[in-house]
């Protein structure tokens, strides 16, 4: 079911020049100075508005504040964009043409001149030709629920496996396999680092019932991770998962039933593939009565917190 892993794009010197880089962003990286890059298919298919364009515009603060420089991601009209204004993440927030791009969709999104709002995986691709290192989102993408049969694994998964970025996350959501998508990033050689305790955290709750293969608790530590293994030469991401606060989780017990509801009745609308994810997020937020979307929102700021500290430790061992 896991397919060999394609030719690696190591993270570049200079941006590749197809890509539209902020001022900001491409000072930053000719300096050496910390940037974090972050996804958009969070903000166009992964929330409601308004609540996905405050989120993206106080993610972006909250990673200035911590020392770096934010560079959201995305391609618009065409073109991919490393950083982007306020206007674009309004337009990515509201507009109802935005395609879901993971690294599959980025050719054509660009050949037609249309909005792609990017997948970790896709996010993770062109972040790397950036030159780009570390990276923010909310969950990763992984093994689906029922893959052994359908096949539904993200491509999240392959891209950790050949393109050199560090992805901080909340771990898994249990809408996924997350025992299969353990195994699945080791068999990829992927290492994946949990933030300040044993256990592998699941997205809405701290906890999965997974023991985490590697423990770390410093960013600098993390850092020291990225650049041994990058140093080394081996190609390849840094899957970071970083357990959601405990005052703001949703207690698995309590997700456990929201989610065995949500997964019945995608079966019983027959949705599948790419559109599994925002259907199961979307339904997850009215079954909790916008619960699950405070503790989203959260999150990824706890995850900006972390990851401005690891660019920033990059940074210095550069
Ligand atoms: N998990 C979330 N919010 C999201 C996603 C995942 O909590 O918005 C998005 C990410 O962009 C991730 C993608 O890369 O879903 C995975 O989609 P798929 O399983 O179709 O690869
Ligand atoms: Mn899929």
């Amino acid at each position: 079911m896991i397919t060999p892993a394609p030719a690696p794009t190591p993270a570049t010197a200079v941006p590749h020049p197809r890509l539209v880089l902020t001022d900001e962003v491409r000072e930053a990286l000719r300096e050496g100075r910390p940037v974090v890059a972050l996804e958009s298919t969070i903000i166009s298919h992964g929330m409601p508005y308004p609540q996905n364009v405050e989120m993206a515009v106080e993610v972006e603060r909250i990673i200035r504040d911590g020392g770096a420089v934010p560079a959201t991601i995305a391609v618009l009209h065409g073109r991919p964009r490393i950083g982007l204004t306020p206007e674009d993440l309004e337009l990515l927030a509201t507009a109802p043409d935005v395609t879901k791009a993971s690294v599959r969709d980025l050719g054509y999104v660009m050949a037609r001149g249309a909005h792609g709002a990017t997948t970790v995986a896709a996010t993770m691709r062109l972040a790397a030709l950036a030159g780009i290192r570390t990276f923010v989102t909310g969950g990763i993408g992984g093994v689906h629920r029922g893959a052994p049969t359908t096949f539904d694994i993200s491509a999240d998964l392959t891209e950790l496996a050949t393109t050199g970025v560090a992805v901080i996350s909340a771990g898994v959501k249990s809408i996924l396999d997350i025992g299969l998508t353990l195994e699945t990033l080791e068999t990829l050689g992927v290492p994946v680092l949990t933030y300040g305790t044993e256990e592998f955290p699941a997205f809405y709750s701290r906890r999965s019932g997974f023991t985490s293969p590697m423990r770390v608790d410093s960013a600098a530590e993390i850092a020291a991770v990225m650049h041994a293994r990058w140093d080394l030469g081996i190609p390849g991401g840094v899957s970071i998962a970083n357990p959601v606060p405990e005052d703001e989780e949703v207690p698995a017990e309590r997700m456990d039933g929201v989610i065995a509801q949500a997964l019945t009745e995608m079966d019983e609308a027959g949705i599948t593939g790419k559109d599994t994810t925002p259907y199961l997020l979307g339904r997850i937020v009215e079954l909790t009565g916008g619960e699950s979307l405070r503790t989203n929102i959260a999150l990824v700021k706890n995850n900006a917190r972390l990851g401005a500290r690891i660019a920033v430790e990059y940074a210095k061992l550069g």
